[in-house]
């Protein structure tokens, strides 16, 4: 069994939640321990499926540079979004979920309470400084009774966390290193995303951030 980082578990005591909507709530710091395991599994995935820009719909290169684990990966090109079982560079079926990864997103999603999740997809995105993910839905996931658990690693960022409605004022909530935002419920189809980040270096990622969105797609 991998329990992460130990000593890292030891030292940051787990923090109250802080509701963000009903649904959804910030778990600051969570991700902490098992932040060793999970930088590791990014370097395994991402050397077998490499970061690449996806193309939208409308024929735009996307800013943020993305890669999947799990039975099932998140991809975007000129004929839609969709989640595939294989790699469309490679066409080799996606890493699969790493311990870590499933581990972190049961015991996450438990403390925002979603018992019983167990996801089959991780979209992993990179976002340098400058790289912005503008206001979307998540609703490509066969069903949408299933919460989404997003794992924040490396620089800060904004977390743009809107309504149903892509028009209604959305709330600006900073990510840091090791936050956890479970959302589910009926925050599921909420507009959100991530403002242009801000140049920085961190001390274990350097000039980026990683966001893992943990998924039942299938
Ligand atoms: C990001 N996150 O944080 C992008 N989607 O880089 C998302 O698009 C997202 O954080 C659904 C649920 C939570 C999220
Ligand atoms: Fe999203």
């Amino acid at each position: 069994m991998n329990t992460g980082d130990l000593f890292g578990a030891a030292a940051v005591p787990v923090r109250a939640e802080e509701p963000l909507a009903e649904g959804a709530c910030l778990l600051r710091g969570f991700a902490l321990p098992w932040q060793t395991a999970l930088l590791e599994a990014v370097d395994d995935i991402t050397a077998r499926a490499p970061f690449r820009h996806l193309t939208t719909p409308g024929g735009l290169r996307m800013s943020v540079a993305m890669s999947n684990a799990g039975a099932l990966g998140w991809i975007s090109d000129r004929r839609g979004y969709r989640y595939t079982a294989r790699d469309p560079d490679s066409g080799l079926p996606w890493p699969p979920l790493p311990h870590a990864f499933l581990q972190l997103a049961k015991a996450a999603a438990a403390r925002g309470g979603f018992t019983d999740f167990t996801p089959d997809a991780c979209l992993i995105n990179r976002y340098r400084p400058g790289d912005r993910l503008t206001l979307h839905q998540d609703r490509d996931e066969r069903e949408h009774i299933h919460p989404i658990v997003s794992v924040s690693l490396g620089l800060p960022a904004v977390f743009l966390f809107g309504g149903l409605q892509r028009g209604e004022l959305a709330l600006r909530v900073p990510l840091a290193h090791g936050d956890v935002v479970v959302w589910g419920g009926p925050a599921r189809l909420r507009f959100h995303g991530i403002l242009p980040l801000k140049p920085g270096a961190h001390e274990l990622l350097g000039e980026q951030r990683i966001n893992l969105t943990l998924r039942k797609a299938g």
